[in-house]
Order: C-alpha cells, then structure tokens, then sequence
C-alpha cells in the first residue's frame, strides 16, 4: 500500500515553566471530575455533544482505522425505551448474575438496579465498537486494538465533558445486546459503554472516595 504523505508536525514548544503551569491546570480540573449518578434534566445543547463527540475522535486509533460510533440520543422515547430494558437486565444483575463478592464491593457506593438518569440526563451518548468495518462493496476490513482504541477515545470524552462543565457517568449496563437493537445498530458494531450526560442534579452527591497516590501508582526506572 502507498505511503500516507508527510508534513512537518507544526508542534509547539512551551517554555518551561508554562509546561508546568500548563500541566498543573489540567490535573486541577481532572481532579474535580466526579461519576454523577443523579442529573437536572435541564437541556444541554446539541452543539457542546458534537465538540466532546469531535475531541474523542481525536484519539489515536489501531492503522488509524477509528473504530468508533458515538450514538447521540436525546429523544426521550427513546431513552425511555433504554431505561426500561437496561433495568430489567440490570435487576436480573443485581438479583441473580452478580456474586456475592461483586455486590461486596459495590455496595459502599450505594448503586442498585435502577437507573433514573437514564431518562432523567438529556443526552444519553451510547458508544459501539466497530469489531470490524465494512467496505462500500460490503466486504469486511479488519480493525486493529479496538478496545484500547474506544477506551482512549471514550476518556477522551469524559475529559471534554468535564472540561466543559457537563458531568457525566461511564455505565456498562450488561449484557448490552438491547443497545444494539433499540439504536439499529449494524452487526459490525457492538455495544461497548453508555454516558448519561448533563448538568448534576442540584441535590447531586458523590462518595468520599480517594484516586490512589502517583506512589501507588506508578514505577520508575530513572
Ligand atoms: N453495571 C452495574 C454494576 C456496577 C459495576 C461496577 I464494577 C461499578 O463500578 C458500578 C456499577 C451498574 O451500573 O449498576
């Protein structure tokens, strides 16, 4: 195959002291990111969805391939539909497929089966993995790393949101199969996570919880 063309990078050099600074203000804002379980259903324009959708596409992909399909819904019908069949496996979850264990761990941060900001949040962004894609002639083509790829491209989003001022929650309801067929999604494209997203509730409240210490987590070799 024949070589992309290459252009100069065009990067930008901050002096070092504005790294630091630089880096310093975007750990301050990540650090005030919370998972909000209880949203306003306050409106949130259509447009700031499209920026964050448009930062997570940024990510870097597996051959470039972007193996993503953010699935905007703001209809309520429709996010209604997906409340009613994302509790109905999310009770059957909590009732019989999860083990004793995983109820352990879960319950200090009080989830349950019930998922009212399904339909309360005013944009429900349901994102696929493309498991493989589908030329115009309707042939396959092989994707490559696409869990890391969507992994990074939904982090990305998340960053965007809070950047913005929208808050937002990364649920897995599971098994995900109704996304698919709610949404029409094609075959190649498989259900991977769901973000309510809008304003928190103004009675929102979040755990006490701690983010491990950069001793915890990493390791060096100097
Ligand atoms: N998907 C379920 C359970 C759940 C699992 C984990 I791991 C969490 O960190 C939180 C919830 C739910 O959304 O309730």
């Amino acid at each position: 195959m024949k070589q992309y063309p290459f252009v100069p990078y065009g990067w930008k050099r901050y002096s070092s002291a504005q790294m630091v600074e630089r880096a310093k203000q975007f750990l301050q804002t990540m650090e005030t990111r919370r998972s909000v379980r209880e949203f306003s259903s306050e409106p949130v324009p259509r447009g700031l969805i499209e920026v964050a959708i448009e930062t997570a596409s940024t990510a870097p992909s597996g051959a470039n391939r972007q193996p993503w399909k953010f699935v905007a819904v703001g209809n309520l019908e429709i996010r209604r539909r997906i409340r009613v069949a994302a509790e109905a496996e999310e009770k059957v979850s909590y009732e019989q497929r999860m083990p004793a264990e995983w109820l352990e761990v879960l319950a200090p941060l009080g989830t349950d089966w019930q998922k009212p900001f399904l339909e309360t949040a005013p944009w429900l962004v349901v994102v696929f993995a493309d498991a493989y894609g589908v030329l115009a002639d309707g042939s396959k083509q092989k994707n490559y790393y696409v869990q890391e790829s969507v992994g990074i491209a939904c982090g990305l989003f998340i960053a965007a949101l809070h950047q913005m001022g929208l808050a937002t929650l990364t649920h897995t309801p599971s098994p995900m199969g109704f996304l698919s067929e709610i949404l029409k999604r094609p075959k190649n494209e498989r259900p991977y996570i769901l973000f309510p997203v809008g304003y928190p509730a103004e009675s929102a409240k979040v755990p006490v919880i701690k983010k491990k210490s950069l001793e915890q987590v990493a390791v060096w070799f100097d």
